[in-house]
């Protein structure tokens, strides 16, 4: 048994919420975070300046209705102090210290096959076992310095902007040199310029900046923001960047050339980098439109910068707008109109050396007193390659990902089985407000741990075809935009070595959400869920007893018996459970059949009920009969509030297959036309009675009637093979039914075992699941026919039917009409039922 349930690697955003979530879930769960304190990137990168670039009303937890009320920010814009704040404010709040372990940096994470868990070792030296690893390290973790022959003979203090000193840095009276002008070196030059002697800015490509418009949040705007914040963040979740914009939804190109002008300048007044970009729809599609928006751009810093020639260097021309992630800045252009500050072209004359007085290019030497380094990070896959992690057989992901990060859904890595990766590559994840990314993907892996838990699957892997599939849509999708132009860390061009592999999802966070659901919908489409090890749970006491009864009763098998002998054993057995509810009426019919009448009963709880369901009781088809499932079948009216057609089907092997299912269609047939009077069908049944339910459902679809709202399938007989991993785990004969006795009831059902494999018989074979009515499955999980009803339900949403799982851990085969004698049965059955009551009235 793992030590908890799900470990995750850093205590960021994502890390945060992550811990929230599992923990609200019931699972046990642990962050482990590098930080003296929480909260990532908000917590290493505390240089001066240093400003979320969304705004701060979207830049916020969405999970808690109360949080995003009682919160208030004081800026459009939030500095990094103020983030921080937040952030601990919500582990405040949600009271997560607890599982939050600081100054652990998790070192190395390997998967254990045999155990189907993972252990996770932190650099203390200590190890703990989890069933799932989430990393939430972030995508802008692992910072890059440049290596400079001679940095270390460097006399004064050097910084890089992401391990910033917690005391901060005075400047004051010193000459600095500043390498790095994208997102950072853009917040910092600023701040260090205001105090330093001088300030020289070493720029290797010149970046594009709009205008933040920074300011104080207005109170009365903030309230009226806060009264609709719920319908905002609906629009958050389902737009393209997970931040609802209003562009003008039109081309530029298609724009007369004067009303672009005044849109994009409207736009810059108001500030912020995604209006700006999102105000065309062409801008990242189309090299002419990016064009006219560069141009503007450029225009701006030419108006800005006195000195021309200056202004013609900060001229970004090497990429299209947008292509390399959008500056934004107040005071970053005009900055270069002070005395104190010098820029310096490396692209020209690129840096060569540091010595101890200062920094060379390859045409000067510039005496420094402290060198700041805002030359950002090995992006995506950087953090996660520093950690040593290992999947099936032992292989690192860091050669797995050698010729570039990859996942499927941008989540889940092939390979590296109950892993996943919080805005992992192959998501929005960068390109996308990423708290509203992050709440997506913390939402959705907690809901796949969750489902795997419920349908007692030990381990949820991607395909490998999955994966090569989804990475090749991304790559698809990032190449009909611009992005793949740019020399970007979004294609990890600023690490040297590093594969180019453009690895953000460009289809909109919306779509991208939807598509997510889809896979979930269709029972995690694309992963293999494999139930090995999955339940630990020993057999409920109450069914033990009901084992242990039959035990003492001993006698021979069925299949040593006559069937009349069998038959009479199940009759007397079903007298243990004692009478079922009481129902207004109950009335038994003949149903007219292709081969003669069939005896059937019909029991309706009320007096009109909203619909009707046609029941076939189990029995190997070999045995049972009405009489015998009267309780079961009283109780699932009841709790339906339907009239149950309980039907007398002819019993093998007097009558083979496939007498049963033919009776079994005619009763359905007799139902619809006869009782429903247009009232919605349900067919139902358990175990062999299951079979003939699901086969009857196919036939229905078959024939093109009647129509049927629902299948409601009890451990059902989905197919002939017998070797089946559950078949070989429940073979005893202390169990209700074991191989031998599945075996005798084929041989008696379809005594040919080349006919078996006709779907009417095994609808496992079915070669087509389209078209079927919704699935309600019961399973149980100490059964031999547990694997095949898993498949079916897998067959199912594979076609895209609606599946509803239910699976009891704890549960034997036979327990759904042990009404009166197991809580799991009355349970089971007025959850089926209460099922088919919503199905039925719609
Ligand atoms: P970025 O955007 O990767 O910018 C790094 C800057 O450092 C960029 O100007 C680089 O020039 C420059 N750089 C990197 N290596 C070198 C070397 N060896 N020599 C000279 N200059 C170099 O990182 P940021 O921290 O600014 O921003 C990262 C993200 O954080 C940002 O996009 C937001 O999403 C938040 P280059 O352009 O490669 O020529």
């Amino acid at each position: 048994m793992a030590d908890l349930d799900v470990a995750v690697a850093g205590a960021g955003f994502a890390g945060i919420y992550a811990v929230h979530a599992f923990r609200s879930a019931g699972l046990t769960v642990r962050a482990f975070e590098a930080g003296s304190g929480i909260g990532g990137t908000w917590f290493w990168n505390r240089y001066p300046g240093a400003r979320c670039d969304v705004e701060s009303k979207d830049y916020s937890y969405s999970f808690s209705p109360e949080l995003e009320q009682d919160w208030s920010w004081s800026e459009r814009y939030p500095a990094q102090p103020e983030v921080l704040r937040y952030l601990n404010h919500v582990a405040d709040r949600f009271g997560l210290w607890p599982d939050i372990q600081l100054n652990t940096r998790v070192a190395a994470a390997s998967w254990d096959t045999d155990q189907a868990e993972w252990t996770v070792t932190t650099d203390d030296g200590a190890s703990v076992t989890a069933r799932f690893f989430v990393s939430a390290v972030g995508c802008l973790s692992a910072y890059q310095v440049p290596s400079l022959p001679g940095l270390e003979t460097f006399a004064g203090p050097w910084y890089h902007t992401s391990r910033w000193p917690a005391d901060g840095v005075d400047f004051t009276g010193l000459r600095v040199g500043l390498i790095g002008t994208g997102s950072t070196g853009i917040q910092v030059a600023p701040e260090v310029a205001a105090v330093a002697e001088h300030l020289y800015v070493f720029q290797r490509t010149a970046n594009f900046a709009v205008p933040n418009r920074n300011r104080a949040t207005d109170p009365a705007w903030e309230a009226a923001f806060k009264a609709d914040y719920r319908s905002y963040r609906k629009k958050a979740q389902g737009s393209f960047l997970g931040v609802p914009l209003t562009g003008t939804g039109r081309p530029a190109l298609a724009e007369p050339p004067a009303e672009v002008q005044q849109a994009l300048m409207e736009r810059w007044q108001a500030g912020g980098g995604m209006p700006f970009l999102g105000a065309y729809t062409d801008v990242l599609v189309d090299r002419d439109a990016n064009d006219i928006v560069a141009e503007f751009m450029r225009d701006r810093i030419r108006e800005t910068v006195a000195d021309p020639a200056v202004a013609e260097l900060l001229l970004p021309r090497s990429y299209p707008v947008g292509s390399k992630r959008l500056c934004q800045s107040d005071d970053y252009f005009a900055m270069f109109n002070r005395p104190n500050v010098t820029l310096v072209d490396i692209r020209s004359a690129p840096l060569t050396s540091v010595s101890a007085r200062g920094l060379h290019t390859a045409d000067a030497f510039y005496e420094l007193d402290a060198l700041v380094f805002a030359t950002g990070f090995d992006a995506i896959s950087g953090a996660l390659n520093q950690i040593d992690v290992r999947g099936v057989g032992g292989v690192p992901l860091a050669e797995t990902w050698a010729a570039g990060p990859r996942a499927y859904l941008g989540v889940a890595p092939a390979g590296f089985p109950n892993m996943f990766i919080v805005t992992g590559p192959g998501s929005p994840s960068v390109l996308s407000n990423m708290v509203v990314s992050i709440e997506q993907h913390v939402e959705w892996i907690r809901d796949c741990v969750l489902y795997a838990g419920a349908h007692g699957y030990a381990t949820v892997q991607a395909k490998p075809s999955a994966e090569d599939a989804w990475m090749a849509h991304v790559t698809e999708v990032a190449y009909a935009t611009l992005f793949p132009l740019a020399d970007s860390w979004y294609v990890g061009a600023n690490i040297p070595g590093k594969p180019r592999v453009f690895t953000c999802y460009l289809g909109g966070v919306g779509p991208y959400r939807a598509r997510c659901d889809e896979v979930a919908a269709a029972g995690y489409e694309g992963f293999a869920l494999d139930r090995r090890l999955a339940m630990s749970s020993s057999i409920h006491p109450q069914a033990q007893l009901i084992l242990d009864g039959i035990a003492a009763a001993g006698g021979p098998p069925f299949w040593e018996l006559t069937p009349e002998q069998a038959r009479a054993i199940v009759t007397a057995n079903s007298e243990h459970i004692g009478a079922g509810p009481d129902v207004a009426s109950v009335r038994d019919v003949v149903i007219p059949g292709q081969a003669g009448g069939i005896p059937a009963r019909v029991y309706s709880p009320v007096p009109s009920a909203p619909g009707v369901v046609v029941y076939y009781h189990g029995g190997g088809w070999v045995v049972g009969s009405v009489n015998d499932w009267d309780a079961s079948v009283r109780a699932l009216a009841v709790a339906s509030g339907c009239d149950v057609v309980s039907v007398d089907y002819r019993l093998a092997p007097e009558h083979a297959f496939p007498a049963a299912a033919d009776d079994a269609y005619d009763a359905l047939v007799w139902a619809a036309g006869e009782l429903a009077n247009g009232r919605p069908v349900v067919v139902a049944g358990d175990s062999a009675g299951g079979n003939l339910a699901a086969v009857t459902a196919l036939r229905a679809r078959d024939l093109d009637g009647p129509a049927l709202a629902l299948q409601v399938l009890a451990y059902p007989v989905t197919d002939c093979d017998l070797d089946r991993k559950s078949y070989h785990e429940y073979d005893g004969t202390e169990f209700l039914v074991n191989r031998r006795d599945m075996a005798w009831y084929w041989d008696c059902y379809v005594p040919d075992p080349a006919a078996r494999v006709n779907p009417y018989a095994s609808p496992l074979r079915a070669p087509d699941m389209t078209g079927l009515p919704p699935l309600y499955l019961v399973t149980d999980e100490h059964d031999p026919l547990r694997d095949e009803g898993f498949e079916y339900a897998d067959r199912m949403r594979a076609a895209r039917v609606p599946v509803e799982h239910r699976h009891y851990g704890s549960q034997i085969h036979g327990f759904f009409t042990f009404v009166n004698l197991l809580d799991d049965a009355d349970k089971a059955v007025s959850e089926a039922g209460a099922t088919i009551r919503a199905v039925v009235k719609g």
